[in-house]
């Protein structure tokens, strides 16, 4: 944990925290931005994969003979080829990378595995003879999906949430007056960024690797590629400074992204692979189906004795990917007694790997539709019943927090919405043949804490440029660290140039679980500052300096001019400034590891490449972002059918570095949350285990006509515990809390409980 002081923020403060608009729309939207597949290389080749039709079983005989045939076609690829690949162990088995590696043997494991690879001169070409490659399949049973007869659920003891708990729960149950028991269900469910995945791949004759791919974290495709093939991870560079929304899936590298590199190093020429809008569906990013049962045991005054969390989860036949739900409950109410368990049901699926909140978003689903059922039960309001309560301090650590500002959220929220009107009975609100229902909910997101690193160079025209391998995936990375730098160094948000996604820039850790905007702005600032102290040093002791100040400190730097702040002398721009010290650049960088391992290049590479250095914030306090969602909908009596009129969410998530982007990202995790409330699920046809609708017609999310007005409210604080500048995690709050409300809503217009998601119009007939 970095400790700069609050002053230190008050002395600048010009740039962050206004609502500057992102610095890269203007890129975006002209067509500018350089997305990974739009890369034009010379010679360039392209391969398209061919899937398996069967869920499990073995390749008997591939026949190339009509594929071969077709023109343009260079290579086929399949397992027959062995071309040799190691596994990467960067993070612990099935968290969120898979193990799988393809065209490695003749197993099929689920249906869409890649199992040949085409390459030709030409993106139709190679499509053409994608579909003239013949397989004989030695099919096997297959297990389709969660409900499966011949699902078996399995224990991980080891997983996170597994096995947790405190106090006597099954005790407190029996002794509570009160009682509630439910399940909740949630199907496979998928990240649908609008840019698909796909890998441009290409290596030098030296064996150097250069990959364009769109990233959420270009250090860690790069440590995949260096196991993969073997190669130093000097040898590989990851390209990849726009992305088009990843929502967890662009986490880690995928199957399409080892082929490409493969297909290119046996052609020894540059290869495109762009997936099809079907294969981001057959091959990642998936949410698992999961079962999760929830018990409550309260006292007549509605005071929590007890939860116990019971979570089932779809995984792979090859991996342990847990979704663990109960997170949420741990820490969100002052409960006595708490159980978790977990269990695993392998079905012929991919590894699933993260979706925007993963945990949090479906067990805040269960949870807060079990607090509302519990409300209903004891006649009480469901805020009421979540103030009775109220968790001073942090459930199951006892550490205080940092800051929680829960109950403030509740308070605007339902301001906002004006939830005093609401009448509690359900069926009792409507307009015309519409029901109307009002409903809310709350959530928690852990705030997480990666070391990062940053360069700050001062250019001799004034120009700054700030350089990380991080990721900006739409939330605005770009924008903030200008803002950054600009506060840190005194000159003009304008002149500064953001760099990002690209390895051969200083390393960052993952933008995943919401901790890019925390981490980098705090080694934007550490780095910034030290170049602006450098700066100040030529100031005081330089002799082209104009100035006779003495001391670094009697120097201020405000819109790119550095003065002596007693007035003895006239401002000078710092283009000037450079050329009298004779300086062409002033370039720092800094890292923010702990003091003792900053200088030691394995302890940074862990920090970079793997999750050894992900953890909370704080050490003596529990960090956590909060929400409270207000949601109104409109059930058509008749027809079953549900619309999202109103939704209003209050967030803490501390000091806000741009309120415009964190409430773009806040409803844009309302607006996801919606989608899983009311639209999106998988369907799999259970005699192939094959997903059908495997496309954006089929598998449906909200569109703009589908989302409401919705208003969003902070009510956060600077939470120093949280970063170095005081911000929490943004990114997926937005998420939590928003399905439940939504299913809380629909419940109070209809009277009906379903808890079975999405909620469409027959299960409410
Ligand atoms: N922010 C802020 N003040 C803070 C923290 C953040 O103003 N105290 C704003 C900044 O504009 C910052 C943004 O919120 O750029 C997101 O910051 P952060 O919470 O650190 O999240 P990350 O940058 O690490 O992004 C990852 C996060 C995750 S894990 C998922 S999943 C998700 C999400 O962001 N996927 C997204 N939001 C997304 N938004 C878009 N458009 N596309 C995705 O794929
Ligand atoms: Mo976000 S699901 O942690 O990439």
């Amino acid at each position: 944990m970095s400790t700069t002081s609050s002053e230190s923020l008050k002395s600048n403060g010009a740039f962050l925290g206004r609502r500057i608009a992102r610095a890269d729309g203007v890129a975006k939207v002209t067509g500018r931005a350089d997305y990974a597949l739009e890369h034009d290389l010379a010679d360039i080749v392209h391969a398209v994969i061919v899937e398996s039709i069967v869920p499990s079983g073995r390749i008997g005989k591939i026949d190339l003979a009509a594929a071969q045939t077709i023109p343009g076609v260079l290579r086929i690829l399949t397992h027959a080829d062995a071309l040799p690949l190691k596994s990467c162990p960067m993070v612990p088995a099935g968290s969120v990378m898979e193990s799988f590696l393809p065209l490695q043997d003749d197993r099929i494991r689920y249906n869409g595995q890649p199992i040949a690879l085409v390459v030709a001169d030409s993106f139709d070409h190679a499509i053409e003879a994608a579909g003239g490659v013949r397989v004989d399949y030695q099919a096997e049973p297959a297990v389709a999906d969660i409900d499966d007869p011949t699902a078996r659920p399995i224990d991980v003891p080891g997983a996170p949430s597994s096995g947790m708990g405190r106090g006597d729960a099954k005790g407190a149950l029996a002794a509570a007056a009160v009682r509630m028991e439910a399940t909740y269900t949630t199907p496979r469910e998928y990240s649908c960024p609008m840019e698909p995945l796909g890998t441009i791949a290409a290596w030098g004759t030296d064996g150097d690797l250069t990959v364009w791919m769109p990233s959420q974290w270009a250090e860690g495709a790069r440590r995949a590629f260096s196991e993969w093939f073997a190669i130093p991870m000097e040898k590989v560079r990851v390209i990849s400074p726009f992305v088009g929304g990843g929502f967890g899936v662009k986490v880690t590298a995928h199957a399409d992204a080892l082929l490409a590199a493969m297909a290119a190093r046996e052609m020894r020429r540059p290869v495109k692979l762009a997936l099809s809008r079907p294969q981001n569906f057959t091959g990642n990013g998936l949410r698992p189906a999961i079962r999760q049962n929830l018990t409550l045991g309260a006292s007549e005054d509605g005071k929590l004795q007890v939860i116990i969390h019971e979570n089932t989860s779809e995984t792979s036949v090859d991996d342990d990917y847990v979704e663990g739900g109960a997170a949420t409950a741990r820490v969100m109410y002052a409960v006595p007694n708490l159980s978790s368990s977990q269990k695993l049901v392998r079905v012929n699926s991919f590894t699933p790997s993260w979706k925007r909140a993963p945990g949090e978003a479906i067990g805040a689903y269960a949870l807060e539709s079990a607090m509302d059922e519990l409300a209903y039960k004891l006649k009480l309001d469901p805020i009421e019943l979540r103030l009775r309560n109220y968790a001073s301090q942090d459930p199951e650590s006892a550490k205080p927090w940092s800051t929680r500002r829960l109950r403030e959220a509740y308070d605007a929220g339902a301001r906002a919405f004006g939830w005093e009107r609401r009448s509690p009975e359900p069926r009792s609100m409507r307009d015309g043949h519409e029901l109307i229902g009002w409903g809310m909910a709350g959530g928690a997101f852990p705030n997480v804490h990666t070391p990062g690193e940053a360069r700050v160079t001062i250019a001799a025209d004034g120009s700054v440029d700030v350089a990380s391998s991080g990721a900006d995936i739409g939330g605005g990375t770009y924008t903030i660290l200008a803002q950054t730098a600009a506060d840190a160094l005194g000159v003009p948000f304008e002149q500064v140039r953001v760099r990002l996604g690209d390895t051969s820039l200083p390393r960052a850790p993952v933008a995943g679980v919401s901790q890019i905007a925390n981490l980098l702005t705090g080694a934007v600032d550490k780095t910034a500052r030290a170049a602006r102290e450098e700066l100040l040093t030529l100031a005081s002791s330089h002799a082209g300096s104009p100035f006779k100040a003495k001391r670094a400190n009697d120097f201020t730097i405000k819109d790119g001019k550095i003065a002596p702040t007693d007035g003895s002398a006239e401002a000078v721009m710092i283009s000037e400034f450079m050329r009298m010290v004779g300086r062409d650049r002033i370039e720092v960088t800094r890292n923010t590891m702990p003091a003792d391992k900053a200088s030691s290049e394995s302890e940074q590479r862990d920090a970079y490449d793997s999750f050894k250095y992900m953890g909370p914030s704080s050490a003596t306090h529990a960090t956590y972002a909060w929400c409270a969602q207000f949601v109104e909908v409109r059930v058509d009596e008749d027809y079953g059918t549900v619309r999202v009129r109103r939704m209003v969410g209050a967030f803490d998530c501390g000091r806000l570095y741009n309120p415009k982007l964190a409430e773009s990202q806040w409803k844009g995790g309302m607006i996801m949350g919606m989608g899983e409330a009311l639209l999106e699920a998988i369907h799999i046809d259970r005699r192939y285990a094959r997903i059908t609708n495997n496309n954006l017609a089929e598998y449906v999310v909200p569109v703009n006509a589908d989302v409401p007005d919705i208003e969003v409210i902070s009510v956060g604080e600077p939470d120093f515990h949280a970063s170095a500048l005081g911000g929490k995690t943004v990114g997926e709050i937005g998420v939590v809390g928003a399905a439940a409300a939504i299913a809380n809503a629909v419940f109070h217009a209809t009277g009906k409980r379903v808890r079975d998601l999405p909620i469409t119009m027959e299960k409410l007939m």
